[in-house]
Formats: structure tokens, C-alpha cells, sequence
């Protein structure tokens, strides 16, 4: 058995049947052991960010990791914004990159890099393959550090000529790993304080914001009056009509800060204390109030939802929530074609368990408060703040769900950086419908402009903010990359074309003109 065979099989032995890939010269045994192998689905993105943003996509909506397969230096440098957001996101990737051979490697070749350095800062795992017997139990290696909770990327290098040579077996499959359990000395502490009667917030994220740990916080909530907050940062969120609500703390500090102004405790789990996304002029970064008490029920990586039903259990929390069944909002009709309007018939029309990822970027704020109403479903933000991550990622959670509606809500502007997306969508025909909010700006910059007190913004400034000259053509673009496209310029249209969008499975693209 090859190197190559040897790290597929050892893959597959551990249930990571998915590779989200770009290859190169130093790949090609890989390449060819998908034949061999045909158990693990390999999966070609056009852009090496495809491949990192739909693992990261892959692996919140599967709760396992994807790997990733990519191109020497180079490639993986071409990965790294995504790998970023995933990184922030605690999402377990096992990412093989590929090396020269080792008899190579001391010429300098062209495509030679540093790859560790280039891997280092959004990986917690690094490791360049020592020999090819080595194979089967570094790759093991390489899965348990991903899937080490909370989760993190983890790099293995693999130079050429230990995929083509002689490997030893396939390496050991892994025990199922648990989380921790919560500690009971903090469990009393954090009732004791809920039981104060000060104000008190509960601050959900990580695995933390999904519905059974919703409902549990819920729980607490109505034996306590605490309030719940969901960090907007964190990876997936669960959401819609009989979810229980969190409040998700908002983008802009003065916003954030206020809502948090009166809090004596806040309580969390599996976040970090809340922060401002930026730092502005004369604004605090903290969000909860200076003489906020801050307590950790759960650390990220820890079983939040373990910690709040015991919590709950603490508090005798009662054992129901009745959570209010709100209906769906009426359609918008004759209107012009707005984020609103835009909000308003995605909740009328998205089916039960569709899976948003969101990259709305300044339509977010409008879009969010209507989604609260559409059916049950999984919301997936950006992470780590990298725009280009919301196609990728709605690749991967359709890969990781196929009998889900995904609906990617696309700023223009972020659209464009990993529009090959539309490409894989099309070559496996992912059940995506893609919304391209189509302000022909980067509208949340004309804001941050202004906030950030850095003057008007003249006509040259004009030119970096604008996308109106020319204007992206989306209808065009998507139907090139093999993704059916419609432009919508009114609510009616943007109603007909969503429907429709919803009842046809596959691709599909609506450019919402919101100019
Ligand atoms: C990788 C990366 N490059 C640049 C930025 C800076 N940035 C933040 S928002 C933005 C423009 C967003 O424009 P668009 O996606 O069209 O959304 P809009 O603000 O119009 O809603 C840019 C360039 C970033 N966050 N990430």
C-alpha cells in the first residue's frame, strides 16, 4: 500500500469519508488512490478558500471533520483567510498539504516554502511527515488533534515521495472523545449568583447556542429572570419558530454596551467575555459594564450543554417552555425591493431545517430580526470576520446535509471573493439557492468610515467603496460557473424568483438589486 492509500484508508477509518480539494504536481498520488478508494468523495474546489470555508461549513453542520487536500506552499496560503474563520469558529479539520520530495527539497525549487510558517498561525496542530511508515499513525495523529474539543485545523505535510512509496498499515482508528463535564463546585457558585437577584445574563456560544442547550438556558431564564445572549461569532446557532430566542448581542459597541448596561453577573458558556468587533476612537472594547461579575459555566471545548441542564436542574428550573408559535410574516406585495422585504418573504417561504449562511455583512441587521419567524433552522455568521467565507461555507453544509435547503445570504462585495463556489455548487449539484444583496457597495464600509472619524470621503475615496462602475453582472456570472440565475428588482420579483428557488432543488442564484 502507498503512502497516498495509506492516509485515505486511515481517513476513512475514522469516519472522514469527505476531501475538499485543489491538487497539484506533489498530490497526484491522492489524486489517483481516489480511484482505489472510492469511499472517500473528493470534492474539487476552483480556489484553495473553497476548499478551507467548506470543510469549516462541512464540519458545523456535520459536528466531524472534513480534510482538505492542497497545493504546497502556495495553495495553502491561498486557503488561509477561511482557515482563519474556521479557526475562530472551533471547527475540526484535518488539512493535508502537500511537500517536494524530500531529495528536492534542498534545491529551492520554485513552488518551495516554508509551509510550517505558513500553516502555524491558523492551525493548533503542525506536523511534516518524518517517513512514509510513519504514515498511517501521524495521519491518526493529525484526526485526534482535530477533533480535541472544542476543534481546530490541524496540518499535516506530506512530502511526494512518502505518498509514493511503500507505507506501513493504516494508522489506529480513534475512541469516540467526550467533552468535559461540568465541575459541581461551579455549578453552586453560578445558582448562588442567579439566585442573587441582581441583573443577570447567560452568554451562549459554541456548541452552546444549539436548540436543546437554547432550551435549557431557557429553563433558567424563567426560574431566574436572567436574560439569554447568543456571541454572534460562534459557528452555528439554532433558530426559528419553537426555538427558544437568545439575544444576539449586537455589532456596534454603544449597542452592545447598552444592552448589557445593567448586568451585575453575566454567566458563560462556552464563549469568552464579550468583546466590541473593532476598537473606535474613545470606545471601551469590553461589552459587559466594568463591575459586570463575569463567571464561566462552561469553557469553550467544555459540554455547555451538560453544565446548563445541571444548572437548570439547581435552580428546580421547570422541566417545559413554552416557547410562543408566532405566525410566518405576510409577503410583501407591490413594494419596492428592500432588505426588509427581502426578510420578510425568506421567512415566508424558506421550508423547515433550511441551514442559512450568512455573509449579508450591512444587510444583516434587516434580514435577522424576520429570520426569527421562518421555520426551525441552522444560522451560520462569519466567524473570524474574513469575508469570502459564505459560499464556501454553504458548500459544505450542503455536502454535510444534502436533504437540507441551504440559503446563502451574500453581500455583493463578499460574493466575489470566492465566487468559484458557484463552480463546485454546479459540479455536485448542492441544494443552495444563493441571495446576492446587491448594494453595488461595500456599504458597512461608508459607515466605518464615519465611525471611525477618518474624514469625508472624496471622489478618489469613492472609487475603493464603490462596485457600480462596472456593476457585477451576477445572472451572467452564475450561469457561467453552471448556476441557473434570475435578477430580481422588486419584492414581487425577489417573491417569485425565491419561490421558486425553494421549490426546485439544486443551485440557484437570485441577484436582489438593492441600488
Ligand atoms: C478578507 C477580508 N478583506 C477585506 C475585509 C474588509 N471588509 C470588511 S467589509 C468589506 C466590504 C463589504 O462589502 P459587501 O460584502 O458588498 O457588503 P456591504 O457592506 O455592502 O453590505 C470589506 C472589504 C475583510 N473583512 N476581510
Amino acid at each position: 500500500m502507498t503512502g497516498a492509500e495509506s492516509l485515505l484508508r486511515t481517513l476513512l477509518a475514522n469516519n472522514i469519508d469527505i476531501c475538499f480539494m485543489n491538487p497539484g504536481t506533489s498530490e497526484m498520488q491522492f489524486v489517483s488512490a481516489l480511484d482505489r478508494v472510492p469511499a472517500m468523495r473528493g470534492i474539487l474546489g476552483l480556489f484553495e478558500g473553497v476548499c478551507s470555508g467548506a470543510a469549516d461549513g462541512y464540519a458545523r453542520m456535520a459536528g466531524k471533520p472534513a480534510s482538505t487536500l492542497l497545493h504546497l506552499g502556495p495553495g495553502l496560503g491561498n486557503a488561509l483567510a477561511n482557515f482563519h474563520n474556521a479557526r475562530k469558529a472551533r471547527s475540526p479539520i484535518v488539512n493535508i498539504v502537500g511537500e517536494h520530495s524530500t531529495q528536492h527539497l534542498g534545491h529551492d525549487a520554485p513552488l518551495t516554502a516554508d509551509i510550517e510558517a505558513f500553516a502555524r498561525p491558523v492551525s493548533g496542530w503542525v506536523r511534516t511527515l518524518a517517513s512514509a511508515g510513519a504514515m498511517g499513525e501521524t495521519a491518526t495523529a493529525a484526526i485526534a488533534a482535530a477533533i480535541a474539543p472544542p476543534g481546530q485545523v490541524a496540518t499535516l505535510i506530506i512530502p511526494a515521495d512518502f505518498s509514493w512509496s511503500e507505507a506501513g498499515d493504516p494508522g489506529p482508528i480513534l475512541p469516540p472523545h467526550r467533552r468535559a463535564a461540568p465541575q459541581r463546585g461551579q455549578i453552586l457558585t453560578i445558582a448562588k449568583a442567579l439566585r442573587s437577584g441582581k441583573p443577570a445574563g447567560i452568554l451562549l456560544g459554541g456548541q452552546a447556542l444549539t436548540e436543546p442547550a437554547l432550551r435549557a438556558a431557557a429553563r433558567i431564564a424563567a426560574a431566574t429572570g436572567a436574560s439569554v445572549y447568543a456571541n454572534r461569532n460562534s459557528g452555528r446557532m439554532s433558530r426559528g419558530l419553537g426555538v427558544p430566542a437568545a439575544t444576539r448581542i449586537p455589532y456596534f459597541p454603544e449597542a452592545a454596551q447598552s444592552l448589557l448596561g445593567n448586568l451585575a453577573h453575566l454567566i458563560l458558556v462556552e464563549s469568552k467575555p464579550p468583546i466590541s468587533f473593532f476598537g473606535y476612537p474613545g470606545l471601551r472594547s469590553t461589552l459587559a459594564p466594568p463591575d459586570c461579575a463575569l463567571e464561566n459555566l462552561a469553557a469553550e471545548g467544555e459540554d455547555g450543554l451538560a453544565a446548563l441542564e445541571a444548572l437548570a436542574e439547581e435552580l428546580g428550573a421547570p422541566r417545559v417552555i413554552d416557547v410562543p408559535q408566532n405566525d410566518r410574516p405576510a409577503l410583501p406585495a407591490g413594494e419596492p425591493l428592500t432588505t426588509d422585504a427581502i426578510g420578510r418573504t425568506i421567512a415566508a417561504l424558506t421550508p423547515e431545517r433550511a441551514i442559512f449562511s450568512d455573509e449579508s455583512v450591512s444587510s444583516s441587521e434587516r434580514i435577522w430580526p424576520h429570520l426569527a419567524v421562518a421555520p426551525a433552522h441552522d444560522y451560520l455568521p462569519v466567524t473570524g470576520g474574513s469575508i469570502g467565507q459564505g459560499l464556501p461555507v454553504a458548500v459544505g453544509a450542503a455536502v454535510a446535509c444534502p436533504t437540507r435547503k441551504v440559503i446563502a445570504l451574500e453581500a455583493d462585495g463578499s460574493a466575489m471573493y470566492t465566487i468559484q463556489s458557484l463552480w463546485t455548487m454546479a459540479r455536485e449539484n448542492l441544494d443552495v439557492t444563493t441571495v446576492i444583496l446587491a448594494n453595488r457597495r461595500y456599504r458597512i464600509l461608508d459607515i466605518e468610515m464615519k465611525r471611525t472619524g477618518a474624514g469625508p470621503v472624496g471622489p478618489l475615496a469613492d472609487r475603493m467603496l464603490a462596485l457600480s462602475a462596472p456593476a457585477p453582472d451576477w445572472v451572467r456570472l452564475s450561469e457561467g460557473l453552471g448556476v441557473r440565475a434570475a435578477r430580481a428588482a422588486t419584492a414581487d420579483e425577489f417573491i417569485r424568483e425565491f419561490r421558486a428557488a425553494m421549490r426546485e432543488p439544486g443551485p440557484a442564484l437570485i441577484e436582489a438589486v438593492l441600488d
